[in-house]
């Protein structure tokens, strides 16, 4: 049976994914890997197969591969920005050698490929407005390091063994069903899930501080997209720029409010300001519109109002 490994499955974007795929697929092709058994709202087992295991260790993934005779690895095991510079080191080992060992077994077992990359490639010499598919690449974080370096891995081993891995660059993701875990676009999920328990928020960036985000259900549409789109028509092998839309902190809150009057944001700027900072504004998202059709379904008000409709459905439970 071909079946498919979703690596990072309890993360923001892996809890969600495993689901999706399940729904697609059938609940016993799609096999769940992180380092520790997932919990659901209920505090049940999710249904499906499901492993523990460390993508630093080949071994051990390799005998998942074979296990579970997979051919096809959504790779998004990782650790986000924010705590990529608390754990540099780390950082490498998990999003690099992990990287290099799901693409060292892609090899071996003809695996089919996916890997998110991140806005993070980009840092202060990029153009801000606009951020072309091929500009400067001068990322200020360990993560976008990695993840530069990994869309750099991905490239090779496509170019050089013929593996089938493809690539996105999310920018912020923001979702209700899982929380995020150590980026810099946290803010944008924190305020909703504040603004639904009918509490003030402080944002750790300033109010004029503008980025790339998406909804959810537009970045699992994206990639989907781009694991069924033709080979033959790929042009990037490295990662795909995409967007949904920008919006500062002070624009988002101004979203909530007009659903939420009584919702008040105030700020308090960290660290990560200053990573916030050596991002782009926007994407230009124009390659991956053209070679496989591209396309978001939400603006800000609309994921606003599906936001806070669900976060608030779920707090009546
Ligand atoms: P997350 O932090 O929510 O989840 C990552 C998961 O990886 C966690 O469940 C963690 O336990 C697991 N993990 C960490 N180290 C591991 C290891 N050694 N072995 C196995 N599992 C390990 O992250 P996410 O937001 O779901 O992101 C998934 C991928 O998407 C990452 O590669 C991330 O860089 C990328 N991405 C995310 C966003 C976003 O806004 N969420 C934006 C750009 C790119
Ligand atoms: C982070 O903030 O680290 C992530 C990302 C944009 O890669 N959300």
């Amino acid at each position: 049976m071909n079946r498919i490994l979703v690596t990072g499955a309890n993360g923001q974007i892996g809890s969600e994914l495993v689901d999706v795929l399940r729904r697609r697929h059938g609940r016993d092709r799609v096999v769940g890997l992180d380092l520790a058994p997932p919990s659901s709202p209920n505090g049940q087992r999710e249904e499906g197969p499901y492993v523990t295991g460390d993508v630093r260790n080949r071994d051990a993934i390799e005998a998942v591969i074979r296990n579970h005779e997979v051919s096809v690895v959504y790779h998004l095991a990782s650790l986000l920005s924010a705590s990529g510079e608390k754990k540099p080191d780390q950082t490498w080992e998990v999003n690099l050698d992990g990287l290099k060992n799901v693409l060292d077994l892609a090899r071996r077992h003809s695996l089919r490929v996916f890997w998110p990359s991140s806005i993070a490639v980009f840092g202060p010499s990029t153009p801000r407005e606009q951020t072309p598919q091929r500009t400067v690449f001068d990322p200020s974080t360990m993560y976008g390091v990695t993840k530069r370096s990994g869309e750099l891995l991905c490239q090779y081993y496509h170019r050089r063994y013929d593996i089938d891995v493809r690539s996105l660059r999310y920018p912020g993701l923001i979702s209700y069903k899982t929380p995020p875990g150590g980026g810099t676009t946290d803010y944008a999920v924190d305020m909703f899930y504040a603004a639904a328990d009918g509490d003030p928020y402080t944002c750790f960036v300033r109010p004029d501080t503008r980025l790339p985000m998406m909804y959810m259900p537009d970045a699992l549409q994206a990639t989907l997209d781009l694991m069924e789109a033709d080979a033959g028509n790929l042009t990037v092998r490295d990662s795909y720029n995409i967007t949904a839309f920008s919006f500062s902190a002070r624009e988002l809150a101004a979203s909530i409010e007009r659903r939420m009057p009584t919702f008040s944001c105030s700020y308090d700027p960290d660290e990560r300001q200053r990573i916030a900072d050596d991002w782009p504004q926007s994407v230009d998202d124009s390659v991956a519109r053209s070679d496989w059709g591209w396309s978001p379904q939400y603006d800000l008000d609309a994921m606003t109002d599906d936001m806070l409709d669900h976060l608030q459905e779920s707090l009546e439970v």
